[in-house]
């Protein structure tokens, strides 16, 4: 009784939020045993089940999920169920009459090496592996398969020799040998779970072994399973793990808990990495580093990811989600953790900047979209779908302004009393609030809507001087604009923190009306109402004000702020954050200036002015990190955001136009930046030396804009000369955006070099998708057919489909419409293999309203075609339904 793939018959249901109603039936215990074989894997399972008594009435019956299943046979109480007894359907398996308390065993059989869409037990590169999240459980038996049915699990695994590594949640208690090749292991997980949370592997794996101690004195051991040719990239995610165990026991105070810590790197998955209990399963792009094959980059998302993960052991998994609308619940805060954590570990303003950035190019135009969703949404049709940057790093910015608002001590009181109260619990997003607020005395009501209503604020500030009363007026006024849904929002409550500079640009004291004396000068305003006004005293002269410092509300802010004073604030604003941010309106409002040029035909230049405010910071003494960001134009993503219809080619003519103009005119002044960071002697993976290579690689990109021998020459001579896969992937990268002979020989030399390591190689895909080449699109659509690219890998569609999509708009959105009918060509391939990943794909289309009447007509005509291909999953089908409403 296979059960057939799944067919969209009639157009897929949504699940509401309110409908949740607590499950009829409780799990104690879960006795799972595998047996895993070549081409099938048998699991039977015993569950102790008992009515949960306040929420069931007598004799209802037992309803268990269960997709793709086959089901070999069911017994309650050790008695064998027949036909009459049980109901079997597409999604569940109903047993119609049960005790108040019994014994379920379940067995079923699936087939790991066919599951290409990677959720439940799969096979990648020859392992056995799961993924749970969010409904994965239920592909490997049949089960409550809801995360507030937590249960102890016991796992056994019985497989061939060849696998030598088998690994589940919890603690080894027991292993033994079989006489036909095979053996076996027993683990014992001590913590109640959800289902989502367990993991499996088996497989033939080395490890790398070390040792934390807890501050409690505890030894825990640490181990990390890759691919035996893999060791030697392992050490940087041990690092970081050890670092990750020691900062959230001095931030939080909180200890690991278990034995063992065990990450398991593999191939093939879905997103970056899956905090099961004691056993993580990571995509090897989130482990794997060392200086010649990882940049930077990488091995700042390794520690990130290493760390976030980790904080799930708290933040997820000791307090779950009582249901997947509240996600967030264990996402955001996990976010907000990582990110708190990564920013202790280097430097804070990047770190900033690079988040609120993401934020800015992903969550903002998810919220403008049609796809726009509350933190904790109302609804959903495919819970895999809202894996998203709302629920995560918009999610972190909520629990980020909760941080702001009580005060990192109020924070922790917080954070402690919600673990007092949850622990071993499935909860809510209210429940947290909630702790909050009762550990501090604070109430968060108005705060709640951050929740509960989507959008993006959008702020206007005004501020009047008056020299009379030497006293300064700020209103600040609010509004959200509809999303699908909510027509009308009511307003938030926003922290607004801010300061004040005076001629020098030097901070003035801060003293509200009513207040004795200033207190310092940086203060959080509260804005509660649509509009709101903050009267400063004893302010000695006119200020200019510094608003939303560190970006501590996630709204679009709206202030009159001319250039002079944007380059003042580049300048001199004391906060690093606020300093980049006004550079990023000078260039970016110069940037939209050119594209108005450019449409009226007229002949773009650049201001004199900004190219000294950009030579001064390029010369300020500021960390070499922050003085990069501070060099980097908005991107075209970001443009793109800002106007009503966006247009495509003026954003990108105008933006390169300003890169190499800066290039031409400071073009001594790069090289000099050049040479001053170039970092002798070998590699080091630490914040000055990453500091420096980041602007050495800028002023490397800017003049490679020029594209003159000297500067190819130096390029290569950089590519031909690194010793680390940053300076490498830097000068290939300038490379593969210009038209020249050295382009050609770069790249098929790194390809040679790399061609075995499959991470490496989506570099290599991702920057000749990334390219803005015009022969782009041709180029990608030759590397969808190369020997080294595998549609069923995801890192591969991410690298190469995903980057070419999401990256390159002016090649995405060539007016011929050719790169959409790619795109959706692609997907709906993907589509019947991995609908999570098809799903992920679609996002590129789904802004199709922000284009030119031509790009709506071309986007609008693939999503139709997308929704109209028989048997599209509910994936794909609800990201495309929803962006056609
Ligand atoms: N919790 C996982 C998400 C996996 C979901 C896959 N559909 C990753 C993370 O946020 O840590
Ligand atoms: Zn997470």
């Amino acid at each position: 009784m296979n059960a057939p793939d799944k067919v969209i018959s009639d157009a897929p249901k949504a699940i509401f939020l309110k409908d949740y109603t607590a499950p009829r039936y409780l799990i104690d215990t879960v006795d799972l045993h595998f047996d895993l074989h070549d081409d099938y894997a048998r699991i039977t399972s015993r569950l102790s089940i008992h009515s949960n008594h306040e929420h069931s009435q007598q004799n209802q019956p037992l309803i268990l999920q269960g997709e793709r299943l086959k089901l070999i046979a069911v017994k309650l109480n050790d008695q064998l169920l027949t036909a009459g007894q049980y109901q079997l359907n597409e999604d569940s398996l109903t047993i119609l009459d049960v005790p108040a308390g019994f014994t379920l065993e379940i067995v079923t059989e699936v087939k790991p090496q066919e599951n290409k869409a990677l959720e439940g037990l799969y096979k990648s590169g020859g392992h056995f592996c799961t993924q749970c999240e969010a409904e994965g459980f239920r592909k490997i038996t049949y089960f409550l398969d809801r995360p507030d049915v937590m249960a102890r699990y016991t796992t056994t695994i019985v497989a061939d020799k060849k696998y030598p590594q088998l690994l589940s949640n919890g603690n080894l208690v027991e292993q033994g040998e079989l006489e036909d090749g095979r053996h076996w292991a027993k683990w014992v997980d001590p913590f109640k779970k959800p289902s989502y949370l367990f993991a499996l592997v088996a497989g033939d794996l080395a490890h790398l072994h070390d040792t934390f101690i807890t501050r409690s004195g505890r030894s825990v051991s640490l181990r990390i399973y890759v691919e035996q040719h893999n060791l030697d990239k392992t050490a940087h995610a041990m690092h970081s793990l050890k670092q990750s165990m020691r900062w959230d026991e001095d931030t939080f105070g909180l200890e690991y808990d278990l034995d063992i810590y065990m990450i398991v790197a593999v191939d093939d998955f879905n997103m970056g990495a899956m905090e099961n209990k004691g056993l993580n399963l990571f995509n090897s792009k989130y482990v794997l580093a060392k200086p010649e094959t990882a940049t930077d980059a990488d091995f700042d998302g390794i520690e990130s990811v290493i760390g976030h993960e980790y904080f799930h052991n708290w933040t997820g998994n000791r307090v779950t989600c009582r249901d997947w609308f509240q996600l967030s619940l264990k996402e955001g805060l996990t976010v907000f953790r990582d990110q708190e954590f990564s920013a202790d570990m280097s430097s804070r303003a990047v770190k900033r900047i690079n988040d609120v950035r993401s934020l800015r190019t992903v969550q903002f135009p998810e919220d403008g979209g049609p796809m726009a969703h509350a933190v904790r949404p109302d609804s959903y049709i495919e819970i895999g779908n809202f894996y998203t940057s709302t629920i995560y790093n918009k999610g972190a910015e909520v629990i980020r302004m909760m941080h702001t608002l009580l005060g990192k001590a109020g924070f922790r009181r917080g954070m402690d009393l919600y673990f007092e109260r949850h622990d071993g619990q499935a909860v809510t997003t209210d429940d947290f609030v909630k702790a909050m607020e009762d550990a501090n005395q604070r109430d968060l009501t108005q705060f709640r809507r951050w929740y509960t209503q989507a959008g993006t604020p959008e702020i206007s500030a005004a501020g009047v001087y008056d020299a009379a009363t030497q006293s300064y007026t700020l209103t600040l006024t609010q509004s959200c604009p509809a999303t699908p849904g909510q027509p009308h929002k009511e307003p938030f409550h926003l922290p607004i923190a801010m300061g004040l500079l005076d001629a020098q640009g030097a901070d003035m004291p801060l003293q509200l009306e009513g207040e004795d004396a200033a207190t310092g000068t940086t203060r959080v305003l509260e804005l509660r109402d649509a509009a709101q006004t903050f009267r400063f005293i004893n302010v000695a002269q006119p200020p200019l004000p510094s608003l939303l410092r560190g970006f501590s509300a996630p709204v679009k802010l709206h202030a009159h702020t001319s250039r002079t004073e944007l380059a003042f604030l580049l300048g001199h604003d004391s906060d690093a954050f606020n300093r980049w941010e006004a550079g990023q309106r000078l260039a970016g409002e110069i940037i939209l200036g050119l594209v108005a040029a450019y449409r009226d035909g007229q002949a773009m230049t650049l201001d004199d002015s900004f190219v000294q405010a950009i030579a001064k910071a390029l010369h300020s003494k500021l960390d070499p990190a922050v003085v990069a960001q501070l060099l980097t134009l908005p991107s075209e993503l970001y443009l793109a955001e800002a106007m009503t219809t966006v247009d495509v080619e003026g954003i990108h003519l105008a933006r390169e136009f300003v890169r190499k103009t800066l290039a031409q005119r400071l073009k001594a002044d790069f090289e000099q930046a050049y040479r001053a960071n170039s970092v002798p002697g070998t590699y080091r993976f630490d914040a000055q030396n990453v500091a420096r290579r980041s602007l050495k690689n800028l002023a490397l990109s800017y003049l490679m804009t020029l594209n003159e021998p000297a500067a190819r020459a130096l390029c290569m001579q950089q590519f031909n000369s690194a010793d680390n896969m940053t300076d490498s992937i830097a000068a290939l990268a300038a490379l593969s955006n210009q038209d020249c002979t050295e382009r050609a020989l770069a790249l098929a030399a790194f390809y040679d070099k790399w061609r075995h390591d499959p991470l490496v190689l989506d570099k290599w895909f991702g920057l000749q998708a990334m390219s803005q080449l015009p022969g782009t699109l041709a180029e990608v659509q030759a590397l969808v057919q190369h020997p080294a690219f595998e549609i069923k890998n995801p890192n591969k569609v991410y690298s190469l489909i995903g980057a070419y999509t999401r990256s390159n708009p002016i090649r995405f959105h060539d007016i011929s419409g050719a790169g959409y009918a790619f795109l959706a060509d692609q997907v709906l391939h993907i589509d019947t293999f991995n609908p999570s990943v098809a799903a992920r794909m679609l996002g590129a289309l789904s802004r199709w309203r922000k284009f030119d009447a031509t790009r709506q007509a071309l986007m609008q005509a693939q999503l139709q075609r997308i929704i109209a291909q028989p048997g599209l999953s509910k994936d794909a089908y609800e990201v495309v339904s929803k962006s056609l409403a």
